[in-house]
């Protein structure tokens, strides 16, 4: 069998494997995006438009909450309700293709799932590097490029030279965003030319009206009074940022959170922005940073072990569930949410060493 690709090199013999591997797919085959975002989106129906291509069918899963304000816009305007389900329809057997997520073993599944499933994994995090010493013969391909849809286009491209096959303009168009999102509107030093060029292509055959529509999207007034609520509870300790909405967040907001950190993180004399909230029965938190230093490291410290983690180092988020019997009513909110704030305050002192302040509770280890 012949090797991978390495780097962007995708040579005939790459693809050659890749019919092989897609030709020995056990039904029912499945496209999974662990954490729906434009990019994981448009890499996944652009997978399953080019296993069409193939002859082979396959249906699209996607793990997280469709909550952040861009990606609502996306699962309406294209209609997703009926292309893409959640990971927990995920069917118990059949193949398995990862796309802009590469980890065998992701607790992002929700479940476990059987690593000799996974037959094809295309992805842009270099740190996530599929463990190939198993004698499972898969179809992986990891480059460093600004985003997954950047391979999954050539790798469209590739197959197709000989005998040209049109993407579709909606398809296109979202292959477009994925690009665009995930390169930060291609201004993001991760950005390369292939990005660039799988960018152009994609707005060659797509639509420019849908894209603005997807792209240039307005916020809800809501955001605005949250944003202010964020600006309000910011509070500076050395080089890192602290801020939360000060309020239970809807159960739909999640992604809210997400928004506050790039919101409040452009700002100067700042190295690491920690914005959190409460949703539901849980504490989520978005961290953003331009400094050296281990995100993995300041998530372990503020939050636990196991509670999260970062991409590139430059963004990343994660969960602390509450016990169900610790949920705040209405009325005791607030205190929860005053207790949260000067625990993170207090561990933030210590990492920075400023002198201790008193504490209310006690930090449990
Ligand atoms: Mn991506």
């Amino acid at each position: 069998m012949p090797d991978n690709p390495k780097g962007l090199d995708l040579k005939p013999t790459h693809l050659e494997k890749f019919r092989i591997i897609v030709s020995k797919l056990l039904k029912p085959v499945s496209i999974i995006v662990v954490q729906f975002d434009p990019d994981g989106c448009a890499s996944a129906l652009l997978v399953q438009a080019i296993l069409e291509t193939l002859g082979v069918e396959a249906a699209v899963f996607y793990g997280g909450n469709i909550d952040r304000t861009q990606n609502q816009v996306i699962f309406n305007n294209f209609d997703l309700k009926d292309k893409i389900k959640p990971l927990t329809e995920l069917p118990g057997q059949g193949s398995i293709i990862l796309v802009d997520s590469s980890k065998i073993q992701d607790p992002r599944f929700g479940v476990p799932i059987a690593a000799e499933r996974i037959d094809i994994a295309i992805d842009h995090h270099q740190e996530n590097q599929v463990s190939c010493r198993t004698d499972k013969d898969r179809w992986v391909w990891i480059a460093p490029v600004g985003a997954a849809t950047t391979l999954v286009w050539r790798l469209w491209a590739e197959l197709n030279k000989e005998t040209p096959v049109k993407v579709d303009e909606t398809m296109a168009t979202m292959a477009a965003l994925g690009v665009y999102s995930d390169t930060d509107k291609l201004r993001s030093s991760r950005t390369t030319s292939a990005d660039r060029q799988a960018w152009c292509e994609a707005m060659e055959m797509g639509g420019q009206e849908l894209f603005e529509k997807c792209s240039a999207y307005l916020l809800p007034k809501r955001c605005q009074l949250l944003l202010q609520k964020t600006l309000e509870r910011s509070v500076d300790i050395g080089p890192y940022r602290i801020a939360h909405p000060n309020c239970l967040l809807h159960d739909d907001e999640g992604g809210q959170i997400a928004a506050l950190a790039d919101d409040i993180h452009r700002y100067e004399e700042v190295s690491a922005t920690i914005v959190w909230g409460i949703v539901n029965n849980q504490i989520r938190f978005s961290v953003r940073m331009r400094s050296s230093e281990s995100m993995n490291d300041l998530i372990a410290d503020l939050f636990g072990k196991g509670a999260g983690g970062g991409k590139h180092n430059a963004s990343g988020g994660g969960i602390v569930p509450i016990p169900a019997s610790f949920l705040p009513t209405d009325d005791l909110s607030d205190n929860l949410i005053k207790y949260i704030e000067s625990l993170l305050i207090s561990k933030l002192k210590k990492r920075t060493g400023a002198p201790k302040e008193p504490v209310a509770p006690a930090e449990t280890k």
